[in-house]
Formats: structure tokens, C-alpha cells, sequence
């Protein structure tokens, strides 16, 4: 472990090797540790077989990285258990989406977002997390579009909104059925879509029927009035889009929550059709494409569904290996097992799961209860330092060559601008090197190569070779041939007068509420709710060695209202408590929050940790935790604070 003057210092690139001798990291050759990586995983496989190992894939890399770094776990391990860092964010959107339409992908293109009438932004805050998603947003805006946010804080996003609905964390479900039942009840829905592209109206109907507008600005917060105002814009808009984020995905009830958002689209036809959709905007820079390339448990590349026996065989005489006809473990299941001794042993590339997943104490124990760790990255994270392998990565986005998908499902072609830290080496190339140890001779291909199996196996891809991608500066998927030009939104089937053509209907969600797992009570009467800041990025490690004036550390913001009934200055350090753990923070008195509600990033874990108070309960089908609702209470504290200065107000 670092010393604690070192925490505050900017991570350094890994340069060389690392293995673990007598509990500790040393220096090690390419040889040495490539040879100790691939003997941990065989020696693994050998006692426990191919299920007591994980991969966990790095979403900020290219699609070509992804789709090696799954073959490897489906072929030279023999198992489905690969997963990355969409479980924490976006998996219940995809397991939404695809339980209403068959695909998880966002429907629209950014050129609709800015021809649209209406857009919604719910559970998001692009202005600081999706900057460039968010200047489509603004063109709409100066287009004559209304702007809804629906968030508890009244984000700096908001600031552009014709309307905000700051409601009550957890309480998405009462908002989006009442806002379903006043459109049904003012006759606004659009009968002819209901007719043609859904099912299960009726009891749609009959679910949202006890959610009045008086009840849901008692269980919600929000006015009556703005429920009402936000149903009649979105429903008479001719054109509306609905984007999410992680307001909606980050709960125990996340998949639930998407489902009933989706639902509004249905009541109105507003997906399907150009200009109108449903859009979750993806988190880290490739996790739709890193899901894309099937670096998820139950889906090959192209989501295609792995216990589809026909498609399992194309891609097993490609391969030449069987692959295993069921679902692997997603990440967070990964970690569970490893508290039963199941899963012994994990090969993490590009994920600092220490300090993103919740109940760090519960976390590390996991990692440590593993025989056989490998972490290949581009810094020495405080996952790295627990590792019996470390392997110093050089493929960053701007150091390697290969495609990457954004949240509009647009393929885009990345060419190598930087060249690595001597001593680092491509993504790609470790995992081959550990294959050929592991007895698969794998010759590191090109990224085109790469790219050209992916075409030759996923239909959706088919269309995109590099010359076409160069050429139209990407393309969104599908694009199953080089001839075809597919519409920019999906599921223009579900209009189609036609029952061929339309297929399967979209079924309405039967969802109910669920108020968040860690209640409110004496003890601990506040919400705390955790996010992002513009200037930093997730777990700091990529952002901590640049400088910027408006980052300072880590603060606790607290409503003017809390902050004076709790006689709290700005600035003034506190302790935070949950259920779970409590750590030191200063204060930072925000006029956005409103009160009982208070909010955290988890920028800067080295200075505070604030996965110690965050909840490990997770969304049953899609697995992503309840990072959006901790119950705390807050202290005055005489200790100094733990990150320095923190006086000037945050923003949000
Ligand atoms: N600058 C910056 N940009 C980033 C990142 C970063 O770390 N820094 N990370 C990237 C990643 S990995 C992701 S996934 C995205 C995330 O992008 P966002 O989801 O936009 O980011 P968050 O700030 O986590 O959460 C969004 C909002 O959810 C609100 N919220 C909390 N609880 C609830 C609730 O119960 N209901 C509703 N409706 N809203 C709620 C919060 O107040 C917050 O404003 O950002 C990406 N972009
Ligand atoms: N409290 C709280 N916790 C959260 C969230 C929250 O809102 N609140 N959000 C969650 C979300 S949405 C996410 S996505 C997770 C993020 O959690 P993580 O993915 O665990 O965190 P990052 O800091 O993004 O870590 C990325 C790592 O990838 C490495 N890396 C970058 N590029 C490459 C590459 O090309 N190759 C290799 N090998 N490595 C590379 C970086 O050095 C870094 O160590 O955190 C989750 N945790
Ligand atoms: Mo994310």
C-alpha cells in the first residue's frame, strides 16, 4: 500500500510488470509475468474447472479489445462469466429495452434529439456527464423544443429546462405511472400505436389507475400541477425523446424503473418513429460496444442470445470450441461467488472495482478471498495493489487503433495519436501472449482483423468494413450489408399495419413501486444520493494528473435549509454516517438540493471513501446497485478536513 502522502498524487503509468512475492508487488519481465498470469488461470481451472473463473472487460476500450478479451474467457477458459462495468450503470436499461423490444439499445440518433419537440431528461445530468450528448440537447433548445428534468437536484442541465421535477429519490415509479394514468385519463394516447405495437394495455391501465396526481405529489414531492403539465406536453408533442441516465438505472429496482418509463412511450407512440425514442445515454466511452462485442454473460457479439443453440454453433465453428450453453455470472454475481470459494479466480482489465463498487470493506474482502488475481491496466489503482499480477497496458483510446460505439449505436473508427509509455503493451497483444501460454496459439491480430470476424459472425455489423466506416465517419447498427442504408431509430416494425412485419409486440411493464432498500429513520434522516462533477471522472484514476481550477476535493452538498437547522458553514468538515461505515467531509451549501437530500461523488476514494457508505443492494435481474439511495445523518466534526480547502460552492 502507498503511504498516505502519496494518495493525494496523481496516479503513475504503469511502465513494467508487477507479481507478488511474499505479499509483495516486485518488478517482474514481460516473461515472467505473462507466465504467472496463465499459470494462476490454469492452475485455477484445473481444481475448480473453467466456471471459477471472471473476466471483467474494460469498457473504455475498443470494441476489438472487447471481443478478444470474450473469446478468450468463452474459448481458452470455457466459460460465460464475462462482464464489465455497464452492471453498474446502463444493464437495466438493456434488460428494459429488450424485454419490451428484443434489442437494448437506444433508439434514436443525435440528429433526432436535435429535430425534436420535447425532450425529457430524467434521472441525468448531461451538462457535466454527456457534454457533447448535451449540445444536441441546447440545439433543440434554440430549435423551439421544450426541455423537462426530472432529477431531485436542480442540476446545472435543469438550468436550461422550461421545467424541472425535483422529486423525492426512489420515487420514479409513482412519477411515470401518473403521469400514464393523466394521459390515459385525458384521452391523449395513441390508440392506433397501443392497437398495433404493444400488449398488456389493459392492465397497464388498471396499474397506473391508483396513482392520481394527489397521490403522487404526496409519495414523489413534485406539484401536482408539473405532473400534470409534463403528460400533456410529452403526449401532444409530435415528436418526443426520452433519455435516462443513471437517476433511473442505479437502483434496486432499476430494471422496473426503466420499464415504467418505457411504458409513456408506448401510451403515446412515441418510438419507432423519426424524432421520438428512448435513450439511455451510456456511461463510459465504449460500454455499448463493449456489450456489443458480447463482453456480457448471456449475449455473443451482435446480441445475439447465447442459449440460442443455432447461433452458439456458428460461433463454435468459427472458434473450434464449444461454448457453454448457459449464462455466465455478471460482475456482481462474480463477486459473490467469490464469497462462497466458487469463483477463485479473475482477470480484470480496465475496472478498479475496489473503489466503484459499493461497501469497499465487503469488496476488498472478495478480492482478497480470490487465490489468483490479474489486473492489466494503464495506472497502479488500489485494485492493481491487490493483485498477484499486474500487467502495464498501453492500449488507451488515443494509443491504439480499432472502432469504438457510442450511445446512438454509430460504429466510429479510432487511429492510434499518441504513442505508449515504453514498456507498456497493446490490450490486445496481453491477452493473446496468455492464450498461447494457456495453449491456444494466438498470433495478435490487427485491429481490422479483429474487426472483419466480428463482421463475419455479428449480422448487425455485417455492413461496417473499416474502408465504409472511414468513409461515412461512422455508421449505426444494424447495418447487416454494405449495400443496405438502414433508418437512423429502431422499431419502425411496431407500426407496420402488417402482423408479419410487426412481429412481436412491445409489452407495458407491470411494475410497482418499491421505495429504496436503506430506509429513512431517526438514526439516519437523510437521502444521500451520489454522482458526478464535470472536471473528474468516476474513481479519479484518470483524472487525477490534470489540473483543474474547479476541482476541489470531495464535498458533501447540503440544501441551505438542512444547512442552517444543522448550524453548518460552508466548508465545514462533517461526518457522514450510514448504516454501513461513515467518513470525514467538508461541506459545501448548495441552493439546487433540496431539503433532506444530500449529495457525493465518488471522485476522489483516496482522500474520501465514500463507497464505505453506499449500499450493496441490487437490481435482481440486471445486477447494478442502489448507488443513488443511502440513508445518512451528519455531524459536526472537530477533525481537519480530509481534502483540503472546499469553500467555493460545487455546482451541480
Ligand atoms: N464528468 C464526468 N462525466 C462522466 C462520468 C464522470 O465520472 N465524470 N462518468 C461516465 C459514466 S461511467 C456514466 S454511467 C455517466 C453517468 O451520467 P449521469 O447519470 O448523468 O450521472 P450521475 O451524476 O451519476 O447521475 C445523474 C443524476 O441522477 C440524479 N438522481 C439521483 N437519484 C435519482 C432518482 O431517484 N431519480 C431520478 N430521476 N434522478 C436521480 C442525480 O441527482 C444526478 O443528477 O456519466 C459518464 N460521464
Ligand atoms: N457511489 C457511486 N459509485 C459508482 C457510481 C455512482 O454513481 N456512485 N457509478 C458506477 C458507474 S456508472 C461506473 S461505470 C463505475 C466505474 O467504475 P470503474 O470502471 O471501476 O472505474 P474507473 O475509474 O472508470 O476505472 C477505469 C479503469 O480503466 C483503466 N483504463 C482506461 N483505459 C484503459 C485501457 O484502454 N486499457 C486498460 N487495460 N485499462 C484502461 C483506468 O486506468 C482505470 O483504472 O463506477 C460505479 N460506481
Ligand atoms: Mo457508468
Amino acid at each position: 500500500m502507498r503511504s498516505d502522502d502519496s494518495r493525494t498524487a496523481p496516479y503513475q503509468r504503469l511502465t513494467r510488470p508487477l507479481v507478488r512475492d511474499n505479499g509483495e508487488l516486485r518488478p517482474a519481465s514481460w516473461d515472467e509475468a505473462l507466465d504467472r498470469a496463465a499459470e494462476g488461470f490454469a492452475r485455477n481451472i484445473d481444481r475448480h474447472g473453467p466456471n471459477a473463473f471472471g473476466m471483467l472487460s474494460c469498457a473504455r476500450a475498443t470494441n476489438e479489445m472487447n471481443f478478444v478479451a470474450q473469446k478468450f474467457t468463452r474459448t481458452v477458459i470455457g466459460t460465460n462469466n464475462v462482464d464489465s462495468c455497464n452492471r453498474t450503470c446502463h444493464a437495466p436499461s438493456v434488460a428494459g429495452l429488450a424485454a419490451a423490444f428484443g434489442s437494448g439499445g437506444g433508439t434514436s440518433s443525435y440528429q433526432e434529439i436535435e429535430d425534436t419537440d420535447l425532450v425529457i431528461l430524467w434521472g441525468g445530468n448531461p451538462r457535466f456527464a454527456h457534454p457533447i450528448f448535451f449540445q444536441h440537447v441546447l440545439k433543440a433548445v434554440h430549435n423551439g423544443a421544450r426541455l423537462y428534468v426530472v432529477d431531485p437536484r436542480r442540476t446545472s442541465s435543469a438550468e436550461w429546462a422550461d421545467r424541472w421535477l425535483g422529486l423525492n429519490v426512489g420515487t420514479d415509479i409513482p412519477l411515470a405511472h401518473a403521469i400514464g394514468r393523466e394521459i390515459i385519463h385525458a384521452g391523449l394516447t395513441n390508440d392506433t400505436f397501443i392497437g398495433r405495437g404493444t400488449s398488456g394495455f389493459e392492465e397497464y391501465r388498471a396499474l397506473v389507475e391508483p396513482w392520481t396526481l394527489a397521490a403522487a405529489e404526496a409519495e414523489t414531492g413534485v406539484p401536482a400541477e408539473a405532473i400534470r403539465e409534463l403528460a400533456h406536453a410529452y403526449a401532444l408533442a409530435e415528436r418526443a425523446q426520452m433519455c435516462w441516465t443513471l437517476g433511473i438505472t442505479e437502483h434496486h429496482n432499476a430494471t422496473d424503473n426503466v420499464r415504467a418509463l418505457i411504458n409513456l412511450s408506448l401510451l403515446t407512440g412515441h418510438v419507432g418513429r423519426y424524432g421520438s425514442g428512448l435513450n439511455p445515454l451510456r456511461g463510459q466511452n465504449n460500454v455499448q460496444g463493449g456489450g456489443d462485442m458480447g463482453a456480457i454473460p448471456d449475449r455473443l457479439a451482435g446480441f445475439q442470445d447465447i442459449l440460442d443453440p443455432e447461433i452458439r454453433q456458428r460461433f463454435e465453428t468459427s472458434w473450434g470450441r464449444t461454448i457453454q450453453p448457459r449464462r455466465g455470472l455478471n460482475l456482481t454475481q462474480m463477486f459473490e461467488a467469490a464469497d462462497e470459494g466458487e469463483l477463485t479466480t479473475l482477470y480484470i482489465i480496465g475496472e478498479n472495482p475496489l473503489q466503484s463498487e459499493p461497501e469497499t470493506e465487503k469488496t476488498l474482502r472478495r478480492l482478497n478471498a480470490l487465490d489468483h488475481l490479474v489486473v492489466q491496466d494503464i495506472f497502479l489503482t488500489r485494485t492493481a495493489e491487490q493483485a498477484d499480477v499486474v500487467l502495464p497496458a498501453s492500449a488507451s483510446w488515443c494509443e491504439s487503433d480499432g472502432t469504438f460505439t457510442n450511445s446512438e449505436r454509430r460504429v466510429q473508427l479510432v487511429r492510434k495519436a499518441l504513442d505508449p509509455p515504453p514498456g507498456a503493451r497493446d490490450d490486445i497483444h496481453i491477452i493473446c501472449d496468455i492464450a498461447t501460454r494457456m495453449g491456444l496459439r494466438w498470433d495478435p491480430p490487427s485491429a481490422e482483423e479483429v474487426w472483419n470476424e466480428v463482421r463475419s459472425l455479428s449480422p448487425i455489423h455485417r455492413g461496417m468494413s473499416y474502408g465504409r466506416l472511414e468513409e461515412l465517419h461512422g455508421i449505426q447498427w444494424p447495418c447487416p450489408s454494405e449495400e443496405r442504408v438502414e433508418p437512423s431509430y429502431l422499431h419502425e416494425r411496431l407500426w407496420s399495419p402488417d402482423p408479419a412485419v410487426r412481429g412481436e409486440p412491445a409489452p407495458f411493464g407491470i411494475v410497482g413501486h418499491s421505495p429504496p432498500v436503506d430506509l429513512l429513520d431517526a438514526d439516519y434522516p437523510l437521502r444521500l444520493t451520489t454522482g458526478r462533477r464535470l472536471d473528474d471522472y468516476n474513481t479519479g484514476v484518470q483524472t487525477s494528473g490534470f489540473s483543474s481550477p474547479l476541482r476541489r476535493g470531495e464535498l458533501l452538498d447540503v440544501s441551505p435549509e438542512d444547512a442552517a437547522r444543522l448550524d453548518l458553514a460552508d466548508g465545514e468538515v462533517v461526518r457522514v454516517s450510514s448504516r454501513r461505515g461513515s467518513v470525514l467531509v467538508p461541506v459545501s451549501v448548495e441552493p439546487s438540493m433540496r431539503e433532506g437530500l444530500v449529495f457525493m461523488t465518488f471522485h476522489f476514494p483516496d482522500q474520501v471513501d465514500t463507497q464505505l457508505l453506499t449500499i450493496d443492494a441490487t437490481d435482481p435481474i440486471a445486477g447494478t446497485s442502489e448507488y443513488k439511495a443511502a440513508a445518512v445523518r451528519i455531524e459536526k466534526a472537530e477533525q481537519p478536513s480530509p481534502a483540503g480547502e472546499g469553500a467555493v460552492p460545487a455546482g451541480t
